[in-house]
């Protein structure tokens, strides 16, 4: 079986985030969370950025994680032996090769870059760390100059090489042919993706990479990251659960929502409505044809089964798109027993209601009782003349609704 590792980044590229910011205490609680739904690699900053991120760093490193904490570090010396200082269990370098951040973030030329890089790739080695280089906006660096730079830090000593699409241009197919390149050239290493999401593209691109030959893949909470992000721990976790099953199954899947929710408290950030696994709605079934099947059989619309990921599914039958199947089990759920005729009456008396806009579970249950209580009334008038809707249609032996 081929293996995967999972590297997340949130709390490395996840605070890169706007307005993003976590406590020591939150960090640590996010990579105990992160450790507990069986994540290979913990990104965190350099600790070189401040005396407080080596404090938190060095917690990471102490708090008996089972996941290897990997610092994010700058092809600087300083910042190199800062994190050497720590227990970390290795360094990811990464350094600009596309003529856009040679020009305008670094200004150094490829042998300038390669001079920074190979000395201090060949002195981590020395320690006996992991070391990984990735190739910082690849998908806009020449190819020449790209395997110029991969053949001096492979031959140097990296375990790992980073493909990463800084700036999310990337197609999944230039992606799928990259890493593909790069496994054939480079047997000996592994290759990691980090995909940018500018183009929405992130969680495509990263199932590209797996395709490709890419044995780490890059992913944050929710996807946060600089600008828009990147690939999402959920999303990337939904299109493995269906493809490569076999590729999750050290992994946790339980803990995905509490993670979710607490970075999304830590923010003071709802979880976007279309994240995969976590959103809000992404068990909640509404029209009528799509209820009438799910309650039938849950697969009939889901791919992904809610409690294998500890959630529940959810019916919405306050829309005006609602079904007598969706409204019939409602009512069932609320204890009353109705006829045929009558769970269509409910359902037309309820779409007619959601003209005016649509109704919570809350407001749907309530309609119900009234809409039933209502009919209480009228069955109770009408009784003298026998034509009580719903005990008149039991006598003629009519049948009642079952879900
Ligand atoms: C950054 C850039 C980076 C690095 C990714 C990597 C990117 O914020 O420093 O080291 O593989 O997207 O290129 O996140
Ligand atoms: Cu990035």
């Amino acid at each position: 079986m081929r293996s995967l590792a999972i590297l997340d980044s949130t709390l490395r590229e996840g605070e890169q985030f706007t307005s993003a910011f976590f406590t020591f205490e939150q960090r640590l609680k996010i990579a105990r969370l992160l450790d507990a739904v069986g994540v290979e690699f913990i990104e965190v900053p350099s600790p070189a950025v401040s005396p407080e991120m080596r404090r938190t760093v060095q917690a990471l490193c102490e708090i008996g994680l089972s996941a290897h904490v990997v610092a994010h570090v700058r092809c600087v010396e300083a910042d190199v032996r800062a994190a050497l200082d720590t227990s970390v269990f290795g360094l990811n370098l990464f350094y600009g090769t596309s003529a856009e951040l040679r020009t305008y973030s670094h200004g150094r030329r490829i042998d300038q870059l390669l001079a920074d890089a190979v000395p201090l790739i060949r002195l981590i080695r020395s320690t006996g760390r992991y070391v990984r280089f990735s190739a910082e906006d690849a998908f806009r660096s020449d190819l020449v100059d790209l395997l110029t730079v991969f053949d001096a830090v492979v031959e140097a000593g990296v375990q790992r090489i980073g493909l990463p699409d800084t700036v999310g241009i990337a197609t999944p197919r230039q992606v799928e042919r990259l890493v593909a390149l790069c496994t054939e050239r480079y047997p000996q290493v592994g290759i990691e993706f980090h995909g940018h999401n500018d183009t929405g593209c992130a969680i495509a691109n990263t199932v590209a990479a797996l395709e490709g030959g890419a044995d780490c893949l890059d992913v944050t909470v929710m996807g946060i990251g600089e600008r828009n992000g990147i690939a999402s721990l959920s999303g990337l976790i939904a299109q493995l659960y269906i493809h490569y099953p076999e590729l999750l199954e050290t992994y946790d899947l339980t803990q995905l929502a509490l993670l979710d929710h607490f970075v999304s408290e830590c923010l003071d950030l709802p979880i976007p409505f279309n994240m995969p696994i976590t959103a809000p709605g992404a068990f909640a079934h509404r029209a009528g044809v799509h209820t009438k099947a799910v309650l039938k059989n849950p697969r009939s619309y889901e791919v992904l089964a809610p409690a294998d990921f500890g959630l529940m599914r959810s019916i919405d039958v306050g829309s005006r798109f609602t079904g007598r199947h969706a409204v019939g089990h409602r009512a069932t759920a609320l204890g009353l027993r109705l006829s045929n005729d009558e769970v269509c009456h409910l359902t037309q008396a309820l779409r007619e209601r959601a003209e005016c806009g649509s109704l919570n579970q809350e407001e749907v249950d309530a309609f119900i009782h009234s809409w039933w209580e209502e009919g209480s009334v009228c069955r109770a008038e009408r009784s003298g003349a026998g034509i009580a809707l719903r005990e008149g249609n039991q006598e003629k032996g009519s049948v009642t609704w079952e879900p």
